[in-house]
């Protein structure tokens, strides 16, 4: 069978597409079927999408989603089968969390809940016998509103996977992403990652790669090319420091390309930022989110102070790595007091970069539970584009201007900050393109 995977782009084109058709794709090639990646970028419309669906002539379509995906995915699938008589499955983030959004709208046949391997391949071998796939007989798919599968067992270890089909990946040349874990062990209550790890108990969906396999698929991608940099997209790669050694150890005089990862900073300490920083680690990522101690203990789940970030930061700097920071504003619970202590940590934390985003809440997640119980949400929650600029919530501590307002004074920081760094000797027209630069990013977030 041939599966087409379509990567939605919305606002602006990531620098990849998504990572589960990559490890679906690799998976079902190895068991006999094809796969193939159709990328719609922002600008594309319908009638060329499916001109192009025609060409390729798949036996399913097939989508990845997040929740900002979900609206321009709901209006393309609609009119692709108002024309072509395809079979639609979507699995990831918003269809494992908001399954009824995605069976009630027009063209979708099958949601797939949770890990997708097992459960696409069962999809395929029922569409290639002409089997109907009856509500509740398959594990990981939704058939019908009404009934929620069963999950089926998780894939463990993860080196029974084979490496990502990275020709279905869109990477730039000579930057390669990788995985070396599938979930998160924490439990933020804004993240999708841990509503996940919920899902699946008593199964443990954090599972990690072993270094061995992991330096495998890098040999293996080196073989096909030159490898410049590497991204780690791990929610956070320290969460073992044993690994994290051990790996430092293996990476530095098998690749030695620069690399960047995701952390916290209560899994990271001198010993480790020097190994990584000593392997080649360029850039570490932190989720710090917000700057008042009170919205992170009890609103986020997140139970650490301020001066261990900062000393996390001043590590990271010191061991002779760039440190960025991503905060979110408009968290519930937060007041215009609790945003002013997270531009203030910001100034004391003096990243090299940041991002900001106003929160939004994942279906599936905690926060997002207490949004609807607190009624901070729209009825017509999926009706409205999931952004990261103003916020979908009804806060009663908080006004859309004071949100509109903090992420002018985030826009403004950023600015000054990269100013202060590399505008010295900038004329004005070169200022001005700065400030453009950065209002534009506020647009797209
Ligand atoms: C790497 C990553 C990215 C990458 C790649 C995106 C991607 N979708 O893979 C990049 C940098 C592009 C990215 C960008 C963003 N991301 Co991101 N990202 C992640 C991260 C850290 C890892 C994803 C991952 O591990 N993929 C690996 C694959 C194997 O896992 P998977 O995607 O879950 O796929 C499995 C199953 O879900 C299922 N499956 C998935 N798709 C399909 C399709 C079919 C047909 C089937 C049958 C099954 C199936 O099978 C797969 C294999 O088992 C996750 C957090 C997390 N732990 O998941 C956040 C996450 C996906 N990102 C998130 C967000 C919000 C964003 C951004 C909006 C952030 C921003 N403001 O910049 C953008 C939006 C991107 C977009 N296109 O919409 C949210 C999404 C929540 C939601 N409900 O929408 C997550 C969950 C983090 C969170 N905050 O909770 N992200």
């Amino acid at each position: 069978m041939k599966v087409l995977f379509l990567e939605i782009d919305t606002e602006q084109q990531w620098a990849l597409t998504s990572l589960g058709p990559a490890c679906l794709g690799a998976w079902i090639r190895r068991h006999g079927h094809q796969a193939a990646m159709l990328r719609v970028g922002v600008d594309q419309g319908a009638a060329v999408v499916v001109a192009q669906i025609k060409a390729m002539a798949p036996d399913l379509l097939a989508l990845s989603l997040t929740t900002r995906q979900w609206l321009r995915a709901r209006s393309l699938v609609g009119q692709i089968r108002q024309v072509l008589d395809i079979p639609v499955i979507a699995g990831g983030h918003h269809p494992t969390f908001a399954p009824e959004t995605v069976l009630d709208a027009a063209g979708f046949d099958y949601v797939c809940i949770g890990e997708g391997e097992a459960a696409l391949l069962a999809v395929l071998a029922a569409l290639g016998t002409r089997q109907r796939i009856v509500p509740g007989t398959m594990a990981n798919i939704a058939v019908a509103r009404a009934h929620s599968p069963a999950l089926g067992p998780l894939l463990d270890p993860l080196e029974r996977l084979p490496f990502m089909a990275r020709d279905l990946m869109a990477e730039p040349e000579g930057v390669v992403h990788l995985l070396t874990q599938r979930g998160c062990p924490f439990a933020c209550t804004y993240c999708s990652a841990a509503a996940l790890a919920r899902r699946y108990r008593p199964q443990h969906y954090h599972r990690r790669r072993s270094v061995n396999h992991v330096m495998a698929e890098l040999a293996a991608v080196e073989r096909q090319g030159p490898i410049n940099y590497v991204v780690f997209l791990d929610d956070t790669f320290t969460t073992d420091e044993k690994w994290v050694l051990d790996f430092c150890r293996r990476y530095g005089d098998a690749v030695g390309a620069g690399f960047s990862i995701n952390a916290r900073v209560e899994t990271v300490g001198a010993a480790m930022l020097d190994a990584l920083a000593e392997a080649g680690c360029r850039h570490v990522i932190y989720g710090v989110e917000s700057g008042s101690e009170k919205i992170r203990r009890q609103v986020l789940n997140r139970k650490i102070d301020n001066q261990r970030i900062i000393e996390a930061f001043d590590l990271t700097r010191t061991a002779g790595m760039l440190v960025t920071a991503n905060y979110m504003l408009g968290i519930p619970g937060e007041t215009p007091t609790d945003i002013e202590a997270t531009l203030a940590l910001n100034e004391i934390l003096s990243p090299h970069d940041f991002g900001y985003f106003v929160f939004y809440p994942y279906p599936g997640t905690l926060l997002f539970e207490t949004c609807q119980h607190c009624g901070y949400l729209p009825e017509d929650q999926y009706q409205r584009p999931a952004c990261h600029r103003r916020s979908i919530l009804t806060l009663p501590e908080i006004t859309d201007d004071d949100i509109a307002y903090y992420h002018d004074r985030f826009t403004a920081a950023r600015e000054r900050a990269y100013l202060k760094r590399f505008g010295q000797e900038f004329d004005n027209e070169q200022t001005a393109r700065v400030k453009a630069h950065y209002r534009k990013a506020a647009t797209t977030g």
